[in-house]
């Protein structure tokens, strides 16, 4: 049984090494936004698997990320889409290998300038998490539906510019230290409309999850339709 698992580990990192994701563009407030726009998209599509890194916050390191100028308009309450593609030319049927098995999770973090600011260090916190129910992982989801990663915006957080940074973790070989692969880009928003009448409890990131955390360390070949599978990082927010 063991050996089994393990040969598909092996197999599974060997064939999908080019089949990895980036979340390449929003659809918000009735606008699907072109390619990058408002996103800083890396021309690479690797994932981080080192969570102890700045780069976890918005990618980076090794792949280098574009600035972008622009900011989009978003209704506090309304649900957006994030869309995956395997890179930036993808189609909706190229999302990711669906070896990619893992939760989505997306952040906010409060920013007086989305263009600038560096996106690590303190003041994330956690507004949507898909982990493993009845046997479907949050992100064969998003490869079954075309890439769209729906994250809605509280309704009670306070007006003004945020990074919104959208996650999909793949855990087809995170049985072994820095096994996992962490996918995640910012997309640069202003926030209306919203009601100022809760202060969420903020996290660091790098400082949300531990290599060896339960849901970043795992053999995901080990489990039935009924494991449970804990969600890592903080403490969902809600309104
Ligand atoms: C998000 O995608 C769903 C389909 O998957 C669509 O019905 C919805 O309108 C999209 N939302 C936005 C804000 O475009
Ligand atoms: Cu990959």
């Amino acid at each position: 049984m063991k050996y089994s698992s393990l040969a598909i580990v092996v197999i599974a990192g060997a064939s999908v090494a080019s089949a990895h994701t980036i979340f390449v563009q929003l659809e918000a407030d009735g606008a699907t936004h072109p390619v990058s726009y408002g996103i800083r998209t890396p021309s690479y599509d690797g994932p981080i698997n080192d969570v102890t890194s700045n780069d976890l916050a918005c990618n980076g390191g090794p792949n280098p990320t574009t600035p972008s100028a622009d900011i989009m308009e978003v209704t506090a309450g309304s649900t957006v889409n994030a869309t995956w593609r395997h890179t930036l030319t993808s189609g909706p049927d190229d999302v990711m290998d669906a070896s990619h098995k893992g939760p989505t999770l997306a952040y906010l973090k409060k920013v007086d300038d989305a263009t600038s600011d560096v996106g690590y260090g303190a003041g994330w916190f956690k507004i949507q998490e898909d982990g493993y129910t009845d046997g479907a992982w949050g992100t064969s989801k998003v490869i079954d539906d075309a890439g769209k990663h729906p994250i809605t915006i509280p309704t009670c957080i306070e007006d003004g510019q945020y990074l919104l940074r959208a996650e999909m973790i793949a855990l087809h070989a995170a049985s072994s230290e820095l096994g996992a692969q962490l996918y995640m880009e910012c997309a640069q928003i202003k926030v209306s409309g919203g009601k100022a009448s809760v202060t969420p409890a903020t996290s660091s990131i790098p400082g949300i999850y531990k290599q060896n955390d339960p849901g970043i360390l795992i053999n995901i070949y080990s489990m039935t339709a009924d494991s449970e599978y804990v969600i890592p990082g903080p403490e969902l927010f809600t309104c």
